[in-house]
């Protein structure tokens, strides 16, 4: 009888001290999931890129959301442009393995083309929300 009261109060205090160390645990991860959402916001990296390739767009169509960046590679040996019929932004030539970068402003749809190669199209659509 006993060593059966002796086991409960065993089971009893290793029960509460899990308790105990579950909720001092729980704000902490609060705590340190905070943090690197306040430093989301990190500028100048890619978060999406635009193949060049084989006179082609890869993907012809994309969408991002405004403040997020997209970075166009030519991996052709011609140089290629990523030009807005719109005027909206212009990549300027890009060389062989050359990127460049652009940060959606405003959202819409900016149809686009190599001015280079008119024939090459690309559709970029910039969405308000936050992917
Ligand atoms: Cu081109």
């Amino acid at each position: 009888m006993k060593y059966i009261s002796y086991f409960f109060i065993a089971i009893a205090s290793a029960f509460l001290v899990i308790l105990l160390s579950l909720s001092s645990c729980s704000p902490n991860h609060k705590a340190t999931t905070n943090q690197p959402m306040a430093m989301k916001d990190q500028p100048q990296t890619a978060d999406t890129t635009v193949k060049i390739r084989n006179f082609k767009f890869e993907p012809a169509n994309l969408a991002i959301a405004v403040g997020k960046t997209v970075q166009f590679i030519n991996v052709d040996e011609e140089p290629h442009t990523a030009t807005a019929t719109d005027g909206t932004f212009n990549s300027k030539a890009l060389d062989t393995n050359q990127t460049w970068n652009y940060t959606a402003t405003k959202p819409g749809t900016y149809p686009y083309i190599c001015s280079v190669h008119p024939f090459m199209k690309g559709m970029l659509t910039v969405t308000n929300k936050k992917n």
